[in-house]
């Protein structure tokens, strides 16, 4: 029995000599130490070994079993920090490397100027309001003086949706809903998209407009000059020339234009300009009486003003865009630009 135990001891330290996998290790504590293993086996069968042989026989096998042990451990050990290695050497990376540029997205050109304009007007101590895009043709047109069938109404072509329903052609029914809620003093600024079927380098269907409108007691065409004049200056610089010519609305009485010498040449006369050297950028007049009259403000004790712009004309002239529809072609090269 002792020389069997001697031979299972070679052989199992030969097959840990060629082992090189964690399953062949485990292998080799299956056949030789598990339950049903050889030098289990053996041990099973001490009754075989005479009495005298007994303790030594006994002391072997639990010297074995404590070396199959060690050994095994030790490989089982090695062979986990062999595969540690490993997967660190496969995972390794070279953090010297340049990294991947983040590409990020930027604020639409059209939106970064309503975004200035906005925060101008809230200096004035104006509030941003906002409504319908789908709007009734009675606060798109009718409270705002422009009947069915006026000639007015040929100013703003129209996408009807139905009968008494439109795309709003200007952001000024969201003002009127806020007059038949609010009561005066009021300083509002709507801006948002509006609609029209027009189609060539300087319109879209779909633009952008920012609307303003101050009512008070004892407003004044001087208000609204002083007002204008000191946001067309904060817009364009301080040293911006501008004038004020007369134009009709029928939604305001007086109304005025508003012009700023040209950016492009100075007043020379250009392209842009159409050699006029002057740039028309902002519409606006005192609020007409009869739009008081639609909301139930008293016309004599209240009086105000209302102005209008287009975003993508202020955004043009501000970038050098000579063709509106640019802004709305969503070409990365284009838009990364600003
Ligand atoms: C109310 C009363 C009056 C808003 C105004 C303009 C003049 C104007 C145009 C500028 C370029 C539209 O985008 S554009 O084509 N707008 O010229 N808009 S006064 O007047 C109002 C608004 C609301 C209750």
């Amino acid at each position: 029995m002792i020389n069997e135990l001697k031979q299972l001891e070679k052989n199992a330290l030969a097959e840990l000599q060629t082992a090189e996998t964690e399953d062949q290790f485990s292998n080799i504590r299956t056949r030789y130490l598990g339950r049903k293993g050889l030098l289990t086996g053996l041990l099973r069968n001490i009754a075989q070994v005479s009495d005298a042989e007994k303790p030594l026989f006994g002391k072997l096998c639990n010297e074995l079993k404590n070396l199959l042990d060690a050994r095994i451990e030790e490989a089982l050990q090695r062979q986990a920090i062999r595969n540690k290695e490993d997967i660190l050497l496969k995972e390794k990376i070279d953090v010297t490397l340049p990294g991947n540029a983040i590409k990020c997205g930027r604020i639409h050109p059209v939106i970064q100027v309503r975004r200035e304009i906005c925060a101008i007007f809230a200096s004035f101590g104006f509030s941003v309001v906002e409504g319908p895009e789908v709007e009734l043709d009675y606060y798109n047109f009718e409270a705002l003086n422009i009947p069915r069938d006026h000639p007015a109404r040929d100013m703003q072509d129209t996408f009807y949706i139905s009968d008494n329903v439109v795309l709003r052609t200007h952001t000024s029914p969201v003002q009127v809903r806020i007059m038949e809620k609010v009561r005066p003093p009021l300083r509002i600024l709507s801006p948002g998209k509006v609609y029209r079927p027009d189609s060539d380098v300087s319109h879209t269907p779909m633009f952008h407009q920012i609307e303003g409108l101050l009512v008070d007691k004892g407003v004044s065409f001087g208000d609204l000059k002083g007002i204008l004049t000191a946001f067309l200056k904060k817009i364009f610089g301080e040293g911006t020339i501008l004038r004020f010519r007369p134009s009709f609305f029928p939604f305001t009485e007086p109304s005025a234009e508003v012009d700023i010498r040209c950016v492009m040449c100075d007043g020379r006369g250009c392209r842009v300009c159409g050699q006029s050297g002057w740039l028309e950028i902002l519409g606006s007049g005192m609020v007409d009486p009869a739009v008081f009259q639609n909301v139930n403000y008293d016309f004599e004790e209240y009086t105000g003003f209302a102005f209008g712009l287009g975003l993508e004309r202020i955004a043009m002239l501000k970038y050098g865009i000579s063709d509106i529809r640019l802004f709305f072609e969503n070409d990365i090269r284009f838009l990364k630009q600003f």
